[in-house]
């Protein structure tokens, strides 16, 4: 792997003794890699972060320290804060990451034992219990002030911005690669305006800007080995956005029943009962804090967000492969045409989700006044 694994962990406030390294996870942009006590002791995660995707290394660390210290907090007096919220390890210079001597950069978690993640969603409860993940995170951190967290990467899931780069590099079309994408740039470029839509509303101010993960893929969530949720991992990209960009990101990888690059574009089906539990589980965390326009703006992130991905994907292929890792040439196309085919999917059907949406919000709203005791309401309105 090239890298002098020895000389990097001993710069952590790690235990003694000596470690092995096995590569681990299939993230697309940082390097992780498993540290393993030879003597059976703690066992640690270690990433390089890329920092050519992530150019504020400090400022990246000092969000995830801010958010994770925030998601302790709020753990229930029984919570295990070491295996309930990611927990990184003091680098000997007082920093929780070290620069090597190469410039790289590395950070160290603890490893989380008996836990399990899943690239592809099959069971309705595993849906219910996403939503409960995420929705929990975002309410967990409704209290804390967006703007103390930077943008780790500015204009991350800003449309406007994602397309400006799509048409720079259709313009340059530096690899000469521009020929074989005419259709999936033509499609993309005819849902322009109303992809800006979410966008607009919160530059009118109608949504607020609250703290959000902005990458919900479901193997971005740890279960336990009973299949309950432990803990909600990759956090990088957590920064302030809008509720509807994890609300969409997650459903974009939950309801396909294909691999978010699937080759047989048939094999792409919508899975509505994973839809709609999700949805329940997402709800019953968040209805506290959502507003109604907010609550109007899930269906429309559930769209952005396989269109986002197809926009940075195609942006990415005609760019020569520079972003995302890719397991072969033509990659970063196949992605974009199952990204492509999944929003034409949803397009379809997006009447459906809606109303979907909108029934689980009146049915929970509903129990939550049945739940409220007369008592109470006297008392509210005095
Ligand atoms: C990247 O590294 P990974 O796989 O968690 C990307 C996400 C994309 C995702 C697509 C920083 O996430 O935005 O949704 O690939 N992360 C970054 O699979 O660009
Ligand atoms: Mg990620």
């Amino acid at each position: 792997m090239g890298y002098n694994f020895s000389a990097i962990i001993k710069n952590f406030k790690t235990e003694q003794g000596d470690f092995e390294v096995e590569a681990f996870g299939s993230g697309h942009i940082n390097d992780t890699f498993l540290i393993k006590s030879a003597n059976g002791s703690t066992d640690y995660l270690l990433q390089r972060i890329n920092h050519y995707v992530f150019k504020d290394v400090e400022g990246l660390t000092n969000n995830v320290l801010a958010v994770t210290n925030h998601l302790k907090l709020k753990l229930p007096p029984n919570g295990n804060p070491y295996t309930q919220v990611l927990t990184f390890i003091e680098g000997s210079n007082g920093k929780y990451f070290y620069r090597d001597e190469q410039g790289n950069y590395w950070r160290m978690s603890y490893f989380l034992h008996d836990t399990q993640s899943y690239d592809l969603v099959t069971t309705t409860e595993q849906a219910y219990q996403g939503g409960v993940a995420f929705g929990k995170f975002q309410a967990d951190l409704s209290d804390l002030d967006p703007s103390g967290l930077i943008d780790t990467i500015p204009d991350f899931l800003n449309v406007e911005k994602r397309l400006n780069n799509l048409h720079a590099a259709i313009q340059n079309d530096k690899v000469n690669r521009k020929k074989n994408t005419e259709e999936e740039i033509n499609f993309l470029i005819s849902r322009e305006a109303a992809m800006s839509e979410l966008l607009k509303w919160g530059r009118e101010g109608l949504i607020p800007l609250r703290i959000t993960h902005n990458d919900t893929k479901f193997n971005n969530i740890l279960l336990d080995k009973d299949n309950r949720i432990q803990c909600v991992i990759d956090l990088d990209t957590v920064m302030p956005g809008y509720v509807a960009y994890d609300f969409g990101d997650a459903l974009r990888t939950i309801i396909n029943t294909a691999a978010e690059d699937e080759k047989e574009l048939s094999a792409i089906q919508l899975n509505i009962p994973l839809f709609a539990e999700f949805t329940r589980g997402y709800l019953s965390q968040t209805l506290s804090f959502l507003t109604e326009q907010e609550l109007h703006s899930l269906i429309k992130g559930v769209l952005l967000l396989p269109y986002l991905q197809s926009v940075r994907f195609l942006t990415d292929y005609l760019e020569g492969d520079v972003y995302y890792k890719t397991l072969f040439p033509e990659h970063n196309l196949q992605r974009t045409q199952a990204q492509v085919q999944l929003l034409k999917m949803i397009e379809e059907k997006q009447e459906e989700l809606k109303g979907f949406i909108v029934s689980e919000w009146l049915n929970l709203k509903g129990k939550q006044l049945l739940h409220q005791s007369p008592l109470k309401v006297l008392h509210v309105k005095k």
